[in-house]
């Protein structure tokens, strides 16, 4: 497939572009290493959602820079807030959640740096492409706050208590390696690579029956949320569904006619 030409640094905070049925969403602030300011998370929510309506598009890709995916909350943004400030404008929840409402799988290109928020938003991904120089922490105890965009509920669910406290509280970065072997990302592939590979990987899931995507997404997030026997009873549901699905009949009809199936995503 065509790779989309690099965005060139502008004032938009995201970039957005599309390359057949996936959607590419690029994070744009690189002098502040994509700091994530309100601006950024209103434009990306936006895109996001715009994607998620989109009947031609099947799978999102959120994308940073070479040197930063986001290096967090903008901090200059933030230093002056006070409890007031924050809870009036509702802080993180306003603006900062938009990207648990797509029902749509979302891709992270990372490479770079994903400190704080920028690590936050990418464990709120549902699959994570790593580049070698990716470089993941919640370094938020350095400045005295805490991780605040689920980073302590996500990053344990990821990695394990054990791992996901030494980052918190310690302020430890992993690298890409060490992010493959937590768990904390999908795959790693090499930096020249990773936009490519990223949609490539996008493209195929875009591929495949869009409800068939959806539920299955669903599901894997019910795994989280819920206790197993829920997620299991879940899951049954889902799986009947299928049988609703023209897709679905569609899918195991081509199998047995030995030819590839042609999704009308219904
Ligand atoms: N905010 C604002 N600007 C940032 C930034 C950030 N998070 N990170 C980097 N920048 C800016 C730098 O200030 C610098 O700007 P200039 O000096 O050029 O104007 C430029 O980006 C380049 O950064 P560096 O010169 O520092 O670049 P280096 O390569 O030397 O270092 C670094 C890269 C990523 C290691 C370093 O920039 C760094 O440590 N950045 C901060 C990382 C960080 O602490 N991130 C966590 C942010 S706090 C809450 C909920 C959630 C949160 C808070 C509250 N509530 C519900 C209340 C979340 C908090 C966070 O995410």
């Amino acid at each position: 497939m065509d790779t989309p030409t690099p965005p060139a640094a502008g004032a938009a905070p995201v970039l957005v572009e599309r390359a057949g049925r996936v959607g590419l969403v690029t994070l744009n602030r690189p002098k502040a290493l994509n700091a994530l300011d309100d601006a950024l998370m209103d434009a990306l929510g936006a895109a996001l959602l715009a994607f998620d309506a989109d009947e031609g598009i099947g799978a999102i890709v959120i994308a940073g820079g070479p040197k930063a995916f986001a290096a967090g909350a903008d901090i200059a943004a933030m230093v002056d807030w006070t409890i007031a400030d924050v809870e009036r404008d509702r802080f993180i929840t306003r603006n900062w959640e938009t990207i648990r409402r797509v029902r749509k799988p979302v891709l992270a290109a990372v490479s770079g740096w994903a400190m704080g928020g920028g690590c936050e938003l990418a464990l709120a991904c549902d699959i994570v492409v790593a580049g070698r120089s990716a470089r993941f922490g919640l370094p938020e105890i350095r400045l005295a706050m805490l991780p605040g965009a689920g980073g302590t509920q996500r990053l344990p669910r990821a990695i394990g208590k054990a791992k996901a406290m030494d980052m918190c509280l310690s302020g430890r970065v992993l690298d890409a390696d060490e992010a493959d072997r937590y768990g904390l990302v999908s795959r790693v592939v090499d930096d020249d690579r990773l936009l490519e590979e990223t949609l490539a990987l996008a493209t195929a899931i875009a591929g495949y029956s869009l409800p068939a995507l959806r539920a299955i997404k669903e599901s894997v997030d019910r795994a989280y949320e819920s206790t197993l026997a829920e997620g299991v009873l879940f899951e049954r549901r889902q799986l009947y569904a299928r049988f609703a699905s023209e897709d679905a009949h569609e899918g195991m009809r081509a199998f047995l006619d030995k030819r590839t199936p042609s999704f009308g995503h219904r």
